[in-house]
């Protein structure tokens, strides 16, 4: 263990480096990201899904849908070539532009203060060295992935399937590093907050909050590597929170600082944006304005087919192998069920490794293709250990959050 601490913290020092002779200040990132633009195109599948393909610092070929701050959408076929997407091609978004382009290691530091006892400020070595490290799978998906495909049509970034990825976490348990600081009683939230700014003044600071039960429980975790490596920067080098089971808009990059708080949080990204409808399945109709909003929370199961995409041709007549990956939302995957006719039967698919309940699952199964001139319609699905299930009617909101509905895709048999 002691090996693996030291090689780690190597690992960021190395990171460091490579940083500061890559990214020459802002003006730097945005011209490298453009001079090395791709030439390639993809069509996500709904109206106005031309996007070009970027790639920016540490990062392989992305999605672009925004060049500053970054919005980068990992390419779908990523998701069938294993259950742990890597660091390069996972998704990266940010809301303020003004994002540290390197962070020096030895004077970051954590700090941790409000309602506690005695406010503390870690350094990476600390953290890395004088807590239990503990590791996790889960996945991290954005509120607004798959926000494209909403009929009607919503505003906000129109992302594909590919706001989302799953990655092994290593870190601290928040709650070890709160307990060194002391809650004092009357505590209510603990808000996280990171180096990231917004250049207009008066932009408010991204912020999030989680209640402290929930901040004390042992799965939120304080990252430092992501699959075994220092996080990128841009998906929050040095320090991230992981919220298992949660959407991204909780796990807060390049984290920097944590407040007891004694009030509920009343700042702007916890009161104004990130609104759920609290309704059945998150949904309204377009035009209802009636509606209580919550801040989002628990993510809902999801299954999709990564082998075969909309339109793809397929040989008649012949069985053929499908394959794909589900998440359970805030619980584990209990069943992917499978259909070849349009819905008509389901059959269960074989489950892959389990690599805890946070964590993609990979499925496969069989079915024959239709005959010569047919569309097949394939379709999947996930319940997950609570009992829920996607739902068949796609989730409408004005915000564009929290689609699930059961995916189609159609081949044609040759
Ligand atoms: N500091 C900071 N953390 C943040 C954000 C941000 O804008 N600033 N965006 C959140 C949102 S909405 C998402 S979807 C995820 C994206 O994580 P990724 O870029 O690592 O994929 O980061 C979350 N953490
Ligand atoms: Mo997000």
């Amino acid at each position: 263990m002691e090996i693996e601490k030291r090689s780690l913290i190597e690992g960021i020092s190395r990171r460091q480096f490579i940083q500061m002779s890559t990214m020459l200040g802002t003006a730097g990132l945005l011209s490298h990201s453009l001079s090395s633009l791709a030439a390639g195109i993809v069509n996500l599948p709904f109206a106005n899904g031309k996007r070009s393909m970027a790639s920016f610092p540490q990062k392989g070929n992305l999605i672009l849908l925004r060049t500053r701050p970054p919005l980068l959408e990992t390419p779908f076929e990523v998701f069938d070539k294993g259950i742990f997407t890597p660091n390069n091609l996972f998704f990266v978004r940010w809301h303020l532009a003004d994002i540290p382009t390197s962070v020096d290691v030895e004077s970051f530091r954590l700090k941790v203060h409000g309602h506690v006892k005695k406010p503390i400020e870690l350094t990476l070595k600390q953290l890395v060295h004088d807590f239990q490290p503990v590791q996790m799978a889960a996945v991290n998906q954005c509120s607004g992935n798959s926000r494209g495909f909403f009929q009607p049509r919503v505003s906000g970034a129109e992302w594909g399937n590919g706001a989302m990825g799953n990655a092994l976490w290593t870190g601290v348990r928040l709650k070890d590093v709160l307990k060194k600081s002391g809650i004092n009683p009357g505590a209510v939230q603990v808000r996280f907050n990171g180096l990231d700014k917004g250049v207009v003044p008066g932009t408010p600071d991204y912020m999030k909050s989680l209640d402290v039960d929930h901040a004390l429980d042992d799965e939120v975790i304080i990252a430092y590597a992501m699959n075994g490596k220092p996080l990128p920067l841009l998906n929050g080098f040095p320090l991230r929170l992981i919220v298992p089971g949660w959407y991204s808009t909780y796990w807060v990059k390049m984290l920097s600082d944590i407040e007891v708080l004694n009030k509920p949080d009343e700042n702007y990204w916890m009161t104004s944006a990130y609104l759920m409808p609290a309704t059945p399945g998150a949904s309204v109709a377009p035009g209802q304005k009636d509606y209580k909003k919550i801040p989002i929370n628990k993510m809902v199961p999801r299954s999709f087919i990564t082998n075969f995409k909309d339109g793809d041709m397929i040989h008649a007549e012949r069985d053929m192998a499908v394959r794909g990956i589900a998440f359970g939302g805030d619980a584990g995957v209990k069943q992917v069920l499978f259909s070849a006719d349009r819905g008509k039967t389901w059959k269960p698919a074989t489950l892959g490794k389990d690599y805890g309940k946070y964590s993609f699952r990979q499925w496969e199964t069989h079915f024959r293709a239709g005959p010569r001139g047919a569309d097949q319609v394939l379709m999947v699905k996930t319940i997950n250990s609570h009992g829920l299930e996607q739902p068949g009617r796609p989730t409408w909101n004005p915000t564009g959050y929290m689609l699930n509905v059961i995916e189609k895709t159609i081949l044609h048999s040759v």
